[in-house]
């Protein structure tokens, strides 16, 4: 520990920490713009500035470390003059068109503009070319919002491991951009949308389909409309509202789904437990048959874009059950025929906590019978948007449950919105048919927590399984890496391309508290406390659509809707 002092007041805190770290959780508020809790510091924006006693100059809070005795002021003159006058710098490059951005409200850029009262000193100077990139389907560039903080650059390197930005040009022309200028979808890039989420303003942003949906929803032409949610996206669209973080919200989700138009909501986790269903099937086959080991979940499209573009080669050791979203929507002549409507006159739209979503749905071995299965994907921040619009108060709405057929859900499809999930969802269905004996336990407290690789190995009586989760491409590269060099050797790895799992995916709330994912993580958990029933294969639904529709798992009609393929 070491003493400091900050606006006269004596604190003793850790050792080895930013100024920027302490004085947050101290309650000090200090301005940030290139900041993000998850990323290395780089002091670029010189937006967190502060007096330190001793140093002519002022000091970046996010890149200095506290020291014994230092004497450190946020609040004096000289700082905001600073902070204010780093501010119109920043606005005077940057387009003023609030009321048409993406960001608009949630943009960290106004809101300090508004909290310390800039004008436009310099004008406006932008000085390159409007440059928008809607290539892909999940994330579109506007390069001329762009305040140079690199935190897409960083995220994309540091955490994802993809590298597809790297800054160029000079001066205030300087630019994130991919090699040679590419359009990003014709990239690497596996559509995470990490460098959207970590956007601070509205320079990278979901394509959004939120205004087209809600014209539809307005002129259903007929159509009837259905949602799927997510598993991670009710313990974190309260966050939109004001709400907690952490705050479980799935009653008021749904009520706000039908306040929006939808005629029926289903539930992804019911997806989720169908996803179980068949990949723990599908693993115990390859175990007991020889089947390519490690098999590798493949419910999270970031990680299979990734495989598929990067690490050809490993595309045999993906599962082939689609993803729950995919796979509850693959469903849809079951559940048209229990709504009494053709499968044609159905709209899909699946409300996601990610933006490669959008990316999996275009998929063309994704059709089934002729239909493209799921029709839209919105994110939980296009979700927050169109509540917004249509004047919902979110935080007023009551509790109303999910439809059936599809709304009935087990804890174990709750927890596939977290890092670890996965497998522990697929090892509770594949200890049970493995074994023939019930689980002795429910909680693989062995394959929870947050750390980028963890290992395990479970007993499954006869033999013991293997197992890694990881999160974050950058480490699924690491450990592809390693598997092929045969220093790693697994049964069965679990992949989620984002931090944290799907609680930190690409279209979720954007937030700078370092323990949001700690928060969103603890939820999904809680929900799978509070369920009845917590093994996927004990669902009732599940049991009643392998009965009416499906027949065996991973058998010939579980292939035809269930099961896909990938192509490198
Ligand atoms: Fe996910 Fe999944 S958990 S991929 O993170 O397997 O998006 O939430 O819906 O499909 O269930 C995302 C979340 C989600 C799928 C499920
Ligand atoms: Fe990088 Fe993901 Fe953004 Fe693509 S979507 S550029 S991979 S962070």
């Amino acid at each position: 520990m070491v003493t400091i002092y900050i606006n006269g007041d004596k604190h003793e805190v850790e050792e080895g920490k930013t100024i920027l770290e302490v004085a947050s959780q101290l309650g000090y508020h200090i301005p940030t713009l290139c900041h993000h809790p998850e990323l290395q510091p780089i002091g670029a924006c010189r937006i967190c500035v502060v007096e330190v006693e001793g140093f002519k100059t002022l000091q970046p809070a996010c890149a200095t470390k506290v020291a014994d005795g230092m004497v450190i002021r946020t609040n004096t003159e000289r700082v905001e003059n600073a902070v204010k006058l780093n501010l119109e710098l920043v606005m005077a490059n940057h387009p003023h068109e609030c009321m048409y951005c993406e960001a608009d409200g949630r943009c960290e850029l106004q809101k300090l503009v508004h909290m310390y009262d800039v004008q436009p000193t310099f004008g406006i100077s932008v000085s390159f070319p409007k440059y928008i990139d809607t290539s892909s389907p999940s994330i579109h560039r506007d390069l001329t919002k762009c305040i140079k903080c690199q935190r897409c650059v960083r995220v994309c390197s540091e955490i994802q491991g993809m590298n597809i930005y790297s800054m160029i040009e000079r001066g205030y022309e300087t630019v994130p951009e991919t090699e040679f200028g590419l359009p990003v979808y014709e990239t690497n890039c596996i559509s995470c949308g990490q460098c959207a989420y970590l956007c601070p303003v509205g320079a990278i942003y979901e394509a959004p389909t939120w205004k087209k949906l809600l014209h539809m929803l307005e002129n259903k032409n007929g159509k009837v409309f259905i949602a799927q949610t997510a598993p991670s996206v009710r313990v974190a669209i309260g966050e939109e509202f004001g709400m907690e973080p952490g705050t479980v919200s799935t009653g008021k989700m749904v009520a706000a789904l039908r306040r929006l138009g939808f005629d029926y909501v289903f539930d992804t986790n019911f997806g989720a437990d169908l996803t179980i269903m068949e990949e723990a099937h599908e693993l115990l086959h390859r175990l007991t048959k020889g089947g390519v080991l490690p098999m590798f979940t493949s419910c999270c499209p970031g990680w299979v874009n990734m495989v598929e573009k990067e690490f050809p080669e490993f595309i045999p050791n993906l599962s082939t059950t689609k993803s729950p979203m995919q796979i509850m929507s693959s469903t849809r002549e079951y559940f048209a025929k229990k709504l009494g409507v053709a499968p044609e006159n159905i709209v899909m739209v699946a409300v996601m906590p990610c933006t490669a979503k959008k990316d999996e749905i275009e998929r063309s071995q994704h059709v089934v019978n002729g239909i493209k299965v799921t029709d839209y994907v919105i994110t939980t921040r296009e979700f927050a948007k169109m509540l917004r619009f249509k004047g919902i108060s979110f935080v007023n709405l009551p509790e109303e449950k999910h439809d059936s057929p599809l709304g009935a859900s087990s804890g174990a499809g709750a927890i596939f919105g977290v890092t670890g999930g996965v497998m522990e969802a697929a090892l509770r269905t594949a200890y049970e048919k493995f074994t023939g004996e019930k689980l002795p336990r429910l909680v693989f407290s062995e394959v929870r927590g947050l750390d980028g690789i963890r290992e395990a190995e479970v007993d499954f009586k006869t033999r013991k399984l293997k197992v890694a989760i990881v999160n974050g491409t950058a480490n699924a590269k690491r450990l592809l890496k390693e598997i092929k060099e045969g220093k790693r050797n697994y049964d069965f790895v679990e992949v989620m391309a984002c931090m944290g799992g799907c609680i930190g995916g690409g279209g979720q709330p954007k937030s700078l508290d370092p323990d949001i994912i700690k928060k969103r993580a603890r939820a999904i958990y809680s929900i799978d406390e509070m369920s009845v029933i917590r093994r996927s294969h004990e669902n009732p639904e599940i049991i009643q659509l392998y009965e009416e529709f499906v027949g065996e798992p991973n058998g010939h009609v579980a292939h035809h809707y269930l099961h896909t393929y990938y192509t490198d």
